[in-house]
């Protein structure tokens, strides 16, 4: 599957079409990654862009201007808090990563890098989220011909063997 990287560093550093940014369902900002994307974008212009989208449900996803990013776009995902897997959290995980892909396609997009939604505040055990993240793109890979680059970009050199341990498993 030549066109899933695995990165460790800041998404908001990123040279890609599509930054995919792991935010809560009011699009209010917040800490982890929906911080550091706020800070990089520009707080005011991207707070106001997202204002005006009314919140996102989670397992969806909106599209606002990237504005400071070099990313064209950002996709802000809603991904769900983990309370124990018996609440369709993998259903709504799933969901995410399917929405965003989808949306790359109707975009025309080449290249989107991932954060590992779920995985920090919201507590989603990131042994049972890879999985899910990887099969939702490749699935969507096989039907898209846009994209070029698909980037799970971690913050951590534990989350990216994770990433890769499953991407070079049978
Ligand atoms: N680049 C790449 N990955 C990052 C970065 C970064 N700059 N910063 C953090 N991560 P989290 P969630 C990783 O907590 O669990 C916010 O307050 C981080 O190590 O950002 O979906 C929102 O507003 C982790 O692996 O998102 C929501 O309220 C992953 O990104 C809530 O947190 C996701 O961690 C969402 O929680």
């Amino acid at each position: 599957m030549g066109r899933i990287e695995v990165l460790i560093g800041d998404i908001t550093g990123l040279s890609v079409d599509v930054v995919v940014n792991a935010a809560n369902s009011q699009l209010a900002g917040g800490g982890g990654v929906d911080g550091a994307i706020h800070r990089a974008a520009g707080h005011q212009q991207l707070q106001n862009a997202c204002r005006q989208l009314g919140g996102c449900p989670t397992g969806q996803v909106k599209v606002t201007p990237a504005f400071n990013l070099s990313a064209k776009y950002i996709f802000h995902a809603v991904g769900p808090v983990w309370y124990g897997g018996q609440r369709g959290e993998p259903a709504l995980l799933a969901s995410c990563y399917r929405q965003a892909m989808s949306l790359a396609g109707e975009l025309n997009v080449a290249s989107i890098a991932f954060p590992a939604i779920s995985c920090g505040i919201y507590g989603y055990p990131p042994e049972l989220a890879v999985p899910v993240a990887i099969e939702e793109v490749k699935s969507a890979l096989e039907k898209n011909c846009t994209l070029q680059r698909v980037i799970f970009c971690c913050c951590d050199q534990s989350m990216a063997e994770g990433y890769q341990r499953y991407l070079n498993s049978p």
